[in-house]
């Protein structure tokens, strides 16, 4: 036990400043951040197999570069992610392994199908305007590496979520088909979106805590709320509608009712029930299978360079 250490690890939270990875932090904080931190950059990684589905069939040249790269920038998060985790002292491997035997989280949207063009639409629109919602008070979480990383991840975030308004807004002004395309995907990504806040606050086992140590700042229903109250503004210039009919603001307590989710669905799909769970799984393993050959020509490449330095 580190008095000293504690002491001024309270002192910190206490005066909303950061902490650094070489500093003293109370066990249950590193292990909180590893959990949060790693989720995070499983999802990321996880998070482009939706999109990648569709970089073949995108509709024109364009829109095949802007996809590629979006779901590039998406594997730059999750990198970043890791290497902010590893900070904490758990590396890479050990994070890996817990995604590829499935005892690791990642965020419950990505195990939803991406069916038609529209979805990258939905998916940039509302999975990363959700993302953005949920992400910017994250920016200034208590953790350095975790702050930082998040401070030039959202920036790019915001432009994957212009896209995505971009490609609904496309198809709103297009034929028929094209506009029920667009209201169809909006109908299907709304209420998985509105989980990826977590569960509700009665619900939430670690938010009190992670509140306590400035990792969150605000509670999953009061982001939720804020997040519906940006789309609802949004899908009006879209010409669609949410498909929320109950969707009202309250004046009295100043939020944003929504209806209710499907909390069974969000169980189901956490603990690898979802449409496409052991699909997204199965790909992340062959994918890393396939990559060995890279991993281990890097090491070798990187063994030969401290041989020739060492000579
Ligand atoms: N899915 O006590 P809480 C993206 C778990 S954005 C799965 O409320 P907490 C960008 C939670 O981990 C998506 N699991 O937990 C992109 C906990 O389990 P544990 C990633 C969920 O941590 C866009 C348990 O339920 N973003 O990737 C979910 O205080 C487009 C109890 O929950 C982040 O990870 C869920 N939706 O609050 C990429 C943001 N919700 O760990 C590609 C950072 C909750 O005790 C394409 N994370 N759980 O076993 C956070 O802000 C928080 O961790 C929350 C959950 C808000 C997700």
């Amino acid at each position: 036990e580190d008095i000293e250490g504690e002491r001024r690890f309270d002192a910190v939270i206490a005066e909303d400043s950061r902490i650094e990875p070489r500093d003293w932090m109370p066990e249950s904080y590193r292990k909180s951040l590893t959990r949060q931190m790693s989720q995070h950059a499983h999802s990321e990684i996880i998070g482009m197999q939706p999109e990648a589905n569709w970089i073949t069939r995108a509709p024109s040249l364009k829109r095949k570069a802007i996809l590629m790269a979006k779901v590039q920038d998406e594997a730059g998060h999750g990198l970043y992610l890791y290497s902010a985790t590893e900070t904490l002292g758990t590396d890479r491997d050990t994070l890996n392994d817990q995604l590829l035997t499935g005892r690791a989280k990642y965020s419950s949207i990505f195990n939803y199908p991406a069916r038609t063009w529209a979805d990258m639409g939905a998916i940039g629109w509302l999975v990363d305007g959700a993302a953005i919602a949920n992400q910017v008070p994250l920016c200034r979480a208590s953790y350095g590496p975790y702050g930082r990383a998040m401070v030039r991840i959202c920036k790019e975030e915001s432009f994957h979520q212009r896209q995505g308004f971009e490609i609904l807004l496309e198809l709103s002004r297009g034929s028929e088909a094209q506009q029920k395309m667009a209201q169809d995907a909006i109908n299907r990504f709304y209420a998985p979106a509105l989980m990826m806040f977590g569960p509700s606050d009665l619900d939430s086992p670690n938010s009190q805590q992670s509140m306590a140590w400035n990792i969150k700042r605000f509670s999953n229903d009061d982001l939720r709320q804020r997040f519906v109250g940006m789309i609802v503004e949004q899908v009006k210039v879209l010409g669609l509608s949410l498909p929320d009919p109950d969707l009202r603001y309250d004046e009295a307590s100043g939020q944003w009712l929504h209806m209710e989710l499907d909390w069974d669905e969000f169980k189901r799909v956490l603990s690898g029930g979802g449409p496409c769970n052991a699909q997204r799984l199965a790909r992340r393993r062959e994918a890393h299978e396939n990559g060995a050959w890279v991993r281990e020509a890097a090491a070798a490449f990187a063994r030969k360079q401290q041989d020739e330095q060492d000579e």
